[in-house]
């Protein structure tokens, strides 16, 4: 046993770093004020006293981390693995006070101490270490491993840079680098003495030892260190506090000046600046990755640090190798970590010398991939001469996996050239690759979907030959949203309004919100929900008119788009939407028309310029449309800027309608989905995604469903998709387009929207043309709907009631039981000592 896996025995704890009563935690703030930031009380910035307060707060979280940490060690107990590129887990201090049940007596210890907690709260820099979905999800998972008390390690990279921060200027987005670190984490623990080098590059040397057994040596180019920084994740009113390990590259400090360059000074600076910059930054997905030979080191670097960190602490703790995956069930969170597959097996036996097939063995065991998406341009796949580059070992073992494999199909299916070819995990063309999501398909003991209907895509599609050879690998768990963050921390007036009459159950058991049901049906009950809306809209307006200068009606139809710009998520659809509501009104001013206010927010990745030209879109028609007289207080068309966990929060509890019209079949599952109806939003959507599974849920009458199913684009597709058609079929569209294309929106330019009118009209891989009458058919009911309040408020009550199953909870539930064979382990706090003993 290494001294760090060592609890001391009966630490003399101080009261001053763990009592909870209001005189205490003053004295706490002050003195850390004092002694951990070094400010006096007069000389201090809201910035300082924001800090001092995190440090309480994690004060009050390290003995239930040690705790934790030292127990979910032991051999006999087995961990989860989490192993993701991106992160959003959201601001930490509000999440944390909530969870400790601490947010009440802070905020008057606080406010005893002059200071106001919303202020302090709003100091936090969130860190922006993920994309979108992929990312939040990783980060409600942490939370629900947490709160059901599962053992678990969440391991990433610690971008420097995380997500840029987004501004509009004169209606474009620009891009601005995230400093997330720049004021200081408190969140965080270096941990240098874990510190593991990763090798990349230079080539391998095979040979045969004295035993006579082959082995082969790896003599890197180059080598980088991981630093790994702990973040403390508490579960909702538990003892467990489990660890989000983020790795920074750093050189080796210890690097020979006359090995590099021969004593050149600044040559040796350079490297140490090369390594560095392997952490710098988040790569914006939707762009092009391949050939990034950056983004492939990222990749490994994390994953490499991770398994060297599982394999070390297991060798430390007296456990074998041959049992490593009866103490880590390993995620991997998209194919960004399938490089792990190799590297595990790269571990085993070159550097510890198991025999290939048992170590293929445990790797499979070891392993489970999830899914995200199907889009073709998102499947990762790299070159050869990238890979055979940067990690010539992996590169080999690949290619032993991918031989051994194809003479288990060749054996399946005898004499079928064309079956080994499609199963191959080396794709031939445009350029010899890898294709990672076969490679993970083959390492792992379990496949998953995020949603049901794509679980039946990825089985029928992309990955079907591995579901033809191994259908029992194949499984559907659908995503799910922390209730804690996304109802409790962000809509307190609900969460207070379904607590007092239903208790707070509810909040680790989001199925007792079907209590609510009954009360749908009470007058009283429903004008109590309608105040809490239209407070949760007043707080939205005030920020939109903060943020954008414009005035909305909170009486107004809240109708809510926020998520990434995809084209496939089609923002512009629902443009299209706005701009025929406009059209009507520029016909008939005295239109009886149900006001709406179209909120929209989401960051463009910085290269993708149709889906930037959207945001100009966006803003170009509320240019026109807010200003317009005609309109009045009618319609109003608000993009928010800089969309991320912080400034998502308060918009969630604020919509009426949730926009989830993505092309059927291209979102893998969506899950601000899930947060609207949650939190009583109505939602207009396609079959797509986990919508399918939100409307069986709520009820088909409590749902506005539009457009084409998958068959029925593939079959239009197969047909001879022809969009022009749809515009000469609909007078409505017709003129939407012509709004477009004639420069309405864009001061008399024709050329501004050019490239998006010539992508609808040409070929339209989306659908929005197909998709358009039927979309506008269904918003008519929606307004229809509106108009009737009673019914509009049962039918919000209803969405929450029916989403309990929507809970990351449930989804975790099916992970520990159907994937990774892990329980629950409550962490024993008192004696401290003797927990463990
Ligand atoms: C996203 C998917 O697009 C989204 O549909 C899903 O809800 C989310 O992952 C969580 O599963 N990058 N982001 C995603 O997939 C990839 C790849």
């Amino acid at each position: 046993m290494t001294a760090s896996s060592q609890i001391p025995p009966a630490i003399q704890i101080e009261d001053d770093r763990t009592g909870v009563t209001i005189p205490t935690l003053r004295r706490a703030l002050a003195d850390n004020l004092y002694y951990v930031l070094g400010k006096p009380p007069d000389g201090a910035t809201l910035n300082d006293y924001y800090l001092a307060l995190a440090y309480t707060v994690r004060d009050r979280l390290m003995q239930r981390w040690m705790a934790s940490t030292h127990t979910h060690r032991l051999p006999t107990i087995k961990q989860v693995i989490y192993l993701s590129a991106e992160y959003l887990p959201g601001p930490h201090l509000g999440n944390n006070l909530m969870n400790l049940g601490l947010y009440e007596t802070v905020q008057q210890a606080v406010a005893e101490s002059g200071l106001d907690l919303a202020t302090l709260l709003a100091c936090e820099e969130e860190p922006g270490l993920g994309n979108g979905g992929l990312g939040r999800l990783a980060a409600c998972f942490m939370d629900s491993l947490a709160t059901l008390e599962i053992p678990a390690i969440g391991y990433g990279i610690r971008y420097e840079f995380g997500i840029f921060d987004q501004e509009i200027r004169e209606g474009w987005q620009a891009e601005i680098t995230d400093k997330w670190l720049q004021s200081g984490n408190p969140w965080e623990i270096a941990r240098p003495e874990d510190a593991v080098f990763v090798k990349l590059g230079g080539h391998t040397e095979a040979s045969t030892d004295e035993t006579g057994c082959y082995q082969v040596r790896w003599i890197p180019h180059q080598t980088v260190k991981g630093i790994p920084y702990d973040t403390p994740i508490p579960g909702y009113r538990v003892n467990t506090v489990n660890t989000l390990r983020l790795w920074k590259a750093e050189a080796p400090e210890s690097f020979d000046l006359s090995v590099f360059n021969h004593g050149d000074y600044y040559g040796a600076v350079d490297q140490k600046v090369i390594s560095e910059n392997l952490t710098k930054v988040l790569y914006p997905n939707d762009e092009p990755i391949q050939g990034k030979q950056l983004r492939l080191k990222q990749q490994y670097f994390f994953v490499s640090c991770a398994l060297q960190d599982l394999i070390r602490t297991h060798l430390a703790q007296g456990g074998r190798l041959e049992r490593f995956h009866e103490k880590f069930a390993v995620q991997l969170n998209d194919t960004h970590p399938a490089i792990a597959i190799p590297e595990l097996m790269r571990l085993l036996v070159d550097d510890h010398h198991v025999p290939w097939d048992l170590a293929w063995t445990i790797t499979q065991q070891t392993f489970a991939y999830t899914n995200h998406t199907l889009l073709p341009e998102a499947l990762e796949v790299w070159s050869l001469d990238l890979l055979g580059q940067l990690l010539p070992r992996h590169l080999e073992i690949i290619m032993e996996i991918n031989r051994r494999f194809l003479e288990d199909v060749r054996l399946k299916f005898p004499d079928n050239g064309e079956k080994m070819g499609q199963l191959s995990l080396i794709a031939d063309q445009p350029f010899r690759s890898v294709r990672m999501a076969y490679l993970a398909s083959v390492g792992s003991h379990a496949i998953n979907g995020v949603a049901a209907l794509h679980s039946q895509l990825l089985q029928k599609t992309v990955l079907r030959g591995f579901y033809d050879l191994w259908p029992e690998k194949f499984l559907n768990i659908t995503n799910g949203v922390t209730p804690r963050r996304w109802m409790l921390l962000s809509n307190p007036r609900l969460a207070q309004l379904i607590t007092r009459r239903i208790g707070d159950r509810w909040i680790i058991h989001l199925q007792d919100l079907r209590d609510l049901e009954p009360l749908a049906e009470d007058p009283e009950f429903r004008a109590a929900w309608r105040s809490v809306k239209q407070a949760n809209k007043q707080a939205l307006a005030q920020r939109i008119l903060e943020r954008t200068g414009i005035q909305v009606n909170v009486e107004s139809l809240f109708d809510v788009q926020v998520k990434r710009i995809h084209e496939y998520k089609r923002q512009h659809l629902n443009v299209l939407h706005i701009i025929t509501l406009y059209n009507r009104l520029k016909q008939n001013p005295s239109l009886d028309l149900v006001p709406r206010t179209f909120i929209f927010a989401g960051k463009a990745a910085p290269g993708y310029v149709q889906a930037k030209l959207i945001i100009r879109l966006i803003t170009a028609v509320g240019e026109v449309i807010n200003r317009d007289p005609a309109v009045g207080d009618r319609l109003k068309v608000v993009f928010l800027p800089d969309y991320n966990v912080t400034n998502g929060q308060p918009i969630y509890p604020a919509a009426d309608l949730s926009e989830q019209i993505s092309t059927a079949g291209k979102e893998a599952s969506g899950t601000g989905n899930m947060k609207f109806a949650l939190n009583g939003a109505l939602t207009i959507g396609t079959l797509d995604g986990a919508n399918i599974e939100i409307r069986e849920a709520v009820g088909s009458e409590n749902f506005f469903h539009f457009g084409h199913k998958v068959e029925e684009l593939s079959q239009l597709r197969s047909q001879g998709y022809d969009p022009r058609r749809y515009c000469d079929h609909s007078p409505e569209l017709n003129r939407a387009i012509h709004r477009l294309e004639s420069g309405f929106f864009a001061q008399g330019n024709r050329d501004l929207f050019r490239p998006l009118v010539q992508s609808l009209l040409n070929d339209d891989p989306y659908f929005l043309m197909a998709d358009y009458l039927s979309y506008l058919n269904c918003q008519e009911q929606v307004s229809q709907a509106f108009l009737n309040e009673a019914t509009w408020i049962r039918r919000s009550i209803l969405n929450t009631a029916r989403m309990g199953e929507f809970s990351s909870d449930r989804s975790i539930r099916e992970y520990a039981h159907q994937v990774w064979q892990v329980q629950s382990v409550p962490i024993n706090l008192q004696p401290y000592s003797q927990s463990e003993a």
